[in-house]
């Protein structure tokens, strides 16, 4: 590496590691990477997959190519010869923003993983030249900003391969940008993202406004535009279509490189379909077929033995469902198919809830996918349990044999060798590093239970890392934190149903005890990281509660010593990295049912963090596999909630009114000390909001939260009874490897 680095900046900048800028250093090293992924093999096989996704967030690339490359130690090494940390160096990285959250990071977490098991398998995506906003926080409230990270040297290729896409009034020529994905110690795949040689950054004006119809210049600057009017929705349809066309034409384009008989795509590729967003390849797909000389039944059977569809949520309101008129100003081709695969549902089934186009003429997109692809996953247990009993029970009845569970997971690889370093060297000098490739060889940590001296390494390496994250944060966003206090975190998309609403009114209780003289035997850290949907205006009034309780306790002397809020601006996969391994306390306090699995849960328990949760999502495989003793679980059951929806039974006026303890903490929402740091007007909307609504019934579990937290905090003082527990969340998240869900989905559904 040493020879590779020298030649480099001497060929770019004719400079030499001792005279070099870390900049340059950033350069010659991504260039060296990129060389040698393109000297690597190429995974192939008789079945490839091609994983399209919305979103790919796949976090800054330097240290993750540089450890599957086997390249990081030794990068390492010679960099430290010269005084240069290589984390100085990926700080320059800027991380891309392709996704908004979990759906988005596992794509990323599946490319990894698919490579490394050496499966022939790309992703396909859309290149965003701003990706999701850039949050800033002032007087308390979010404002998005634009958010660049193309810089003219990146992890993308600029290919040959241009498409022609056609919409109503024009057609547009696409160009492929590549990023080598490879494998820990096995082969490369690649992540494909189309773009558009007019896109125009310029046309952005204060903040992320910019003309929504003026699609040659817009298309793929942002990933999910404001969709809360006419010209946003239009837009998206835009970019799901160009992602699906660009997808299908690559698609068959390479399959007849490959010299396969398209009657056979089948036995040569898989389509997986990440969410409704890539639903339009279907259709597209059947047009293509069509004009290459296939009959409509054909094509439809063909494509119908290719696509596959994960679902990632059973809330209604995020189920894709596209008024036909939008379709026919967009792709007005499309109609004729769409309503023909429409027909048929009718034709063959006699029930409305699976019709495709409902009689509002909205298109259901997932509908078009259970009925016209092979497979249907959800992902997580409970996830799966409740779209085959309840929310997709008709499609359930009609094809179980199509719907499969394949339980989230994440790369080891990320999160826990390259963002916790000494936790994943003292674990390899316990049992050697099997379990970077076969992830259930961390149960023999196991053996450790009882060892005092593991359990005390294992605390002070959590001591470490939480002194590390109170540096960050002085240096990043000027807070002291006091690095022996607990460290309980959330961070995770704002939403309602996720419910950061309950954990501040936790903060308020906290803040009330000790007003009243009820100090904690310990200083509590609460951390937030959070960006909310521009246009979700209730998810931005709770940012605006967070940080106006974060003002008060900071500017009160006789709490702050004892009670710190952080919210972490523009919270992203960098950040996650820094906070997930300082972590005590994971909250994971979703409404059950409600979170179809959570990722976040497993990162968190495999750095030895202890969860606070609902059993929700694969939260309930976390309890199963830790058992009682080692995560605190509370609040309602999912039968209880999906029962409580069914007979309307929740009203959260009656708890406020009928609990004085609840009363007061919900109205301190709207108290005099409140008002005087916030806005009067976000305040009380989001007190009327919980209230008179609380869709996702905060106010129902709230006791049972502050009770079952304030137990863990206690707890948390017998430090070896927690670092017992910290061990066995350790020892089993192996199971919560993506190579294990790779495997699955590969077994289940692909047979690559
Ligand atoms: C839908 C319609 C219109 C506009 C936007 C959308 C939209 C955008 C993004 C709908 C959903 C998403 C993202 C969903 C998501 O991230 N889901 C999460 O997926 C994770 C991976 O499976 C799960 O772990 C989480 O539980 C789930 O919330």
């Amino acid at each position: 590496m040493e020879q590779a680095l020298e030649y480099m900046l001497q060929q770019r900048f004719g400079k030499t590691l001792k005279s070099a800028e870390k900049e340059e250093i950033y350069i010659a090293l991504l260039l060296i990477a990129k060389e040698k992924m393109k000297d690597m093999k190429r995974n192939t096989g008789n079945k490839r997959l091609y994983y399209i996704s919305a979103e790919f967030l796949i976090g800054k690339l330097l240290s993750n190519n540089l450890i599957n490359l086997g390249l990081f130690e030794e990068t390492r090494e010679v960099l430290e010869h010269y005084d240069i940390d290589l984390t100085d160096i990926e700080e320059l990285e800027l991380e891309p923003s392709l996704g908004n959250g979990g759906l988005g990071r596992l794509a990323a977490c599946f490319l990894d993983s698919i490579a490394t098991l050496g499966l022939p398998g790309d992703g396909i995506g859309l290149n965003y030249h701003e990706g999701l906003f850039l949050q800033k926080f002032k007087e308390n409230k979010q404002y998005e900003e634009k958010n660049p990270w193309i810089t003219k040297e990146s992890w993308l290729t600029k290919t040959e391969c241009h498409f022609e896409i056609p919409f109503k009034d024009f057609t547009l020529v696409s160009s492929m940008y590549d990023m080598e994905i490879p494998g820990y110690q096995n082969g490369c795949n690649k992540l494909h993202l189309f773009d558009l040689d007019t896109v125009d950054e310029g046309i952005i004006y204060d903040g992320i406004q910019f003309d929504k119809e003026d699609i040659r210049r817009n298309l793929t600057l942002f990933l999910y535009p404001d969709d809360s009017d006419e010209k946003g929705q239009l837009l998206r349809i835009y970019q799901q279509y160009f992602m699906v066309s660009n997808a299908a034409q690559l698609i068959l384009k390479e399959s007849e490189e490959r010299g396969i008989d398209l009657y056979h795509l089948y036995e040569h590729v898989c389509i997986q379909i990440n969410d409704t967003h890539p639903t339009m390849v279907i259709p597209e797909l059947i047009r293509l077929l069509m004009q290459r000389g296939f009959n409509m039944d054909t094509a439809i059977d063909v494509v119908r033995r290719t696509c596959a569809y994960t679902n990632h949520t059973i809330l209604a309101e995020a189920l894709e469902k596209w008024p036909v008129h939008y379709l026919e100003k967009v792709v007005p081709h499309l109609l004729p198919i769409i309503r023909e695969l429409d027909q048929r549902v009718r034709r063959d089934f006699h029930d409305k809830r699976v019709y495709i186009i409902d009689d509002q003429n909205l298109v259901h997109m997932a509908h078009i996918d259970i009925h016209y692809g092979y497979s249907v996953n959800g992902v997580a247990a409970l996830h799966t349990e409740i779209l085959k009993n309840s929310e997709l029970k008709p499609f359930y009845d009609i094809y179980p044999q199509k719907f499969h569970n394949e339980t989230n997971g994440i790369t080891f690889r990320r999160w826990l060798l390259h963002c916790n370093h000494k936790l994943a060297n003292y674990i390899e000098s316990l049992i050697g590093n099997d379990f970077l490739t076969n992830s259930m060889e961390l149960e023999k940590l196991l053996e450790y239970k009882e060892d005092e001296e593991v359990l005390a390494k294992i605390v002070e390496i959590k001591q470490e890392a939480k002194s590390q994250l109170a540096a960050y944060l002085k240096e990043t966003q000027g807070v002291e934190v006091d690095d022996t206090s607990v460290f309980d975190i959330q961070i995770k998309r704002l939403h309602e149903y996720k419910r950061q609403q309950m954990n501040a009114l936790y903060a308020i209780y906290k803040y009330k005890e000790i007003k009243k003289g009820n100090l904690p035997v310990r200083p509590i850290t609460l951390i937030f990281g959070a960006k909310a949907a521009p246009a979700y205006t209730i998810a931005k009034d709770i940012i605006h509660l967070i940080l106006c309780l974060q003002q008060l306790i900071d500017k009160d002397p006789q709490v702050s010593p004892y009670l710190k809020i952080i919210m972490v601006e523009n919270y992203n996969v960098t950040k996650a990295e820094k906070l997930i391994p300082a972590c005590d306390i994971s909250e994971q306090i979703s409404l059950a049912s409600k979170e179809a699995s959570g990722t976040g849960n497993m990162k968190f328990m495999l750095n030895g963090a202890v969860t606070l949760g609902t059993e929700d999502g694969a939260n309930v495989e976390i309890h199963e596999l830790v058992g009682d003793e080692n995560i605190y679980i509370f609040g309602e059951t999912s039968e209880k909630i999906i029962e409580l929806y069914e007979t309307k039974g929740y009203c959260a006026a009656e708890i406020y009114e009928n609990d004085p303890m609840i009363e007061e903490l919900v109205d301190f929402i709207i108290s005099k000390d409140m008002i005087r740091i916030g806005d009067p007007v976000n305040l009380a909307r989001l007190y009327k909001e919980i209230v008179g609504k609380d869709w996702f019934m905060t106010l129902l579990d709230l006791k049972d939260y502050i009770k079952t937290k304030e137990q863990m905090i206690m707890d948390y003082e017998d430090e070896k009874k927690w670092a017992k527990k910290m061990l066995v969340n350790i020892a089993k998240a192996g199971y919560f490897s993506s190579d294990r869900t790779i495997a699955g989905y590969n077994k289940d559904i692909w047979k690559l």
